[in-house]
Formats: C-alpha cells, sequence, structure tokens
C-alpha cells in the first residue's frame, strides 16, 4: 500500500507533459504506446506533436486520428533487417499528427504501435515537438540524468524483458 502511494507521487508531475504510456514494453515485440499530451504551450492550444524515434525501430504505425494528419518520414537502413513481415530497408524517422486544435485545458493521447528491440534493460528515448496556435512551441527534448528531474524532459520508454 504504501509503495504504491509513493509511486503515484512520483507519475503525477510527469503526467503534466508529453510522457508515453504504458512507461514500460517488453523487448523485441510489437508494443502499443500511446503519447500523452496534458497540456498545450503557456496556455495556447496545441495544433502538433512531432516525435523522433529512436534508432532501433523496425517498425513504427501511427494509428489515425479523427482531425488530424499524420506524416511518417523514413531514413534508409545501414544494413537491411529481417523481421517476421519479411527483409525492412528503412526505418522510420518521424511521425507528426497536425490538426486540433487541442485546447490547452484538454487532454488528448496520440497512439502509435512501434516494434522495440530485443535489448531488456535499454531506456529509448523519443525527443519531441509540440506546436502550438500563434507560433508557440515547446521543445521535450532534455534527456534526465539518473535520480535528477528535467525541465521538459524526452519522453522515454523502458524495455523490459518478455
Ligand atoms: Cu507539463
Amino acid at each position: 500500500m504504501k509503495r504504491l502511494f509513493a509511486l503515484a507521487l512520483l507519475a503525477a508531475p510527469a503526467s503534466a507533459h508529453v510522457v508515453i504510456t504504458p512507461a514500460e514494453a517488453p523487448a523485441g515485440s510489437y508494443t502499443r504506446i500511446a503519447f500523452m499530451v496534458g497540456h498545450g504551450c503557456a496556455g495556447a492550444a496545441t495544433t502538433g506533436i512531432e516525435v523522433t524515434l529512436p534508432e532501433g525501430l523496425s517498425a513504427a504505425r501511427p494509428q489515425p486520428k479523427t482531425g488530424w494528419n499524420i506524416t511518417v518520414e523514413t531514413r534508409p537502413l545501414e544494413r537491411p533487417a529481417p523481421t517476421a513481415h519479411g527483409l525492412v530497408r528503412e526505418a522510420p524517422a518521424t511521425i507528426s499528427w497536425t490538426g486540433g486544435p487541442l485546447p490547452d485545458q484538454h487532454y488528448e493521447e496520440f497512439v502509435m504501435l512501434i516494434a522495440t528491440p530485443n535489448r531488456p534493460g535499454n531506456t529509448l528515448i523519443f525527443p519531441i515537438i509540440q506546436r502550438c496556435e500563434g507560433g508557440a512551441q515547446h521543445a521535450w527534448v532534455e534527456v534526465p540524468a539518473e535520480g535528477m528531474r528535467a525541465r521538459s524532459p524526452a519522453a522515454t520508454l523502458r524495455l523490459v524483458a518478455r
């Protein structure tokens, strides 16, 4: 009981930024993750979310969302990677949703299916640019040091053994 309470306290401030849920995913598998957008840019409504994908993902497929357009940019792999669905020659580099707007007071989730690398114990880093009405933007790109809390942390996903 005590432990659950402590975890809930730790989770509360982070959930106001742009964070991934769940925070952990099995290594070496297809998994669904959601980017939770808890607020806009200093009061302005959100009009775009641009997610930079970490290296090591062989697939990333955004879930379509009513009122939002999706853009996927890919980069060629140096070495083609074998997967259950054949040889993969390019990997997703960025996925963007633009549209909305999502009012500052509201909350929304942006979902994608990813193929995680088989590296349990690793943490994947997803830098995010949040764009807002009036040209404001927020860069969630800081990689927090161990035990420290960053002001504008990138979203993270910890890989665990299956
Ligand atoms: Cu926040």
